[in-house]
């Protein structure tokens, strides 16, 4: 067995899963993708940034690896699409009632249908905040549901779905798109009401599915499909940091990195990204008092207290 993979090379001691309070899920999958592969080597090349990484958060005033991240088994299925799928959701599920903080690095889109569901299941009305280039709309692609490009289909039909930054659709997503609840590159680059817009339509209870397309291939061309005309670092965590202040956000994943081993500046951009989204959850200078009051009521979960879960639930894990 090789040793255990440790996010931005923490301590040891904060890497254990009993006192963790977030937990890494990697789900390495790169089954269905169209053009450039290599989104199963995204985990490994995220790691391998994120050791480089400095870990006190400037913006936030905090240590956010202090409250532990443990890194779960690899998914490794990949016998199909929906045993992948499958897997995933059993998995965040369970992880979800442990009262973790969910995290997810793909792997491909696609990879996101199984969080989803465990996380629409789980919570009462779910918003699913997803940024990407591509709508990812797709009832079906080439014979199967579970295709990356139809990540999204079954949250637009299950969820508050809010997307933002899309700049790549076929016309027969237009069928299913909610154009309220969409914020386009073309709009986003004239101004920011976005933001605000954006986080008006949003439930409590959020879980961010974030496609690294979503970025400008300018500082992320590590992707399958490079989009031009995305959205850039600072505006991007200015709205990621309004939307972790405002609401509760459950969980998370990042997706579709696809290294290349000459530039590793995206790879950088994926680990210092995951680490400031976990630093705006957790970082106890944003709490409202209430919030905080719960926070510590719960030691294990900022958010038990909302899940539809009861104690007696977790027996049937
Ligand atoms: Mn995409």
């Amino acid at each position: 067995m090789s040793s255990p993979k440790i996010f931005g090379g923490i301590p040891e001691k904060f890497t254990k899963y009993d006192k963790a309070k977030i937990v890494l899920l990697p789900v390495p999958f790169d089954g269905t993708s169209t053009w450039q592969k290599g989104a199963d080597k995204g985990f490994d090349a995220f790691i391998e940034a994120s050791e480089n990484m400095e870990l006190y958060d400037i913006e936030t005033e905090s240590e956010v690896y202090k409250n532990g991240i443990s890194i779960l088994n690899t998914i490794t299925e990949n016998s199909s699409p929906v045993a992948m799928v499958e897997a995933v959701y059993k998995t965040v599920k369970k992880q979800i009632k442990c009262n973790k903080f969910v995290t997810l690095f793909g792997g491909e889109h696609s990879i996101s249908i199984g969080a989803i569901r465990a996380f629409y299941e789980s919570f009462d009305n779910l918003t699913v905040l997803h940024l990407d280039a591509h709508a990812d709309l797709r009832k079906e692609y080439e014979g199967s549901k579970y295709n990356h490009a139809c990540a999204v289909y079954e949250a637009s039909q299950n969820t508050n779905l809010i997307q933002i930054g899309i700049r790549s659709m076929d016309v027969s997503e237009k069928l299913t798109m909610d154009f309220e609840k969409v914020y386009f590159a073309h709009e986003i680059a004239q101004d920011d009401f976005w933001m605000d817009s954006a986080i008006e339509q949003m439930t409590e209870n959020v879980f961010i599915t974030f496609d690294l397309d979503v970025l400008d291939p300018s500082i992320m061309p590590s992707t399958g499909t490079p989009e031009p005309g995305g959205l850039l670092w600072n505006e991007t965590l200015e709205f990621l940091n309004k939307v972790f202040n405002e609401k509760n956000v459950v969980g998370f994943d990042i997706v579709e990195l696809c290294p290349n081993s000459t530039n590793k500046a995206p790879d950088f951009l994926a680990a210092k990204l995951y680490y400031k989204m976990i630093s705006y959850k957790f970082s106890s200078n944003k709490m409202t008092e209430e919030y905080e009051e719960e926070f510590n009521d719960n030691f294990h979960s900022p958010f038990s207290k909302l899940s539809k879960f009861k104690d007696n639930d977790y027996d049937k894990f």
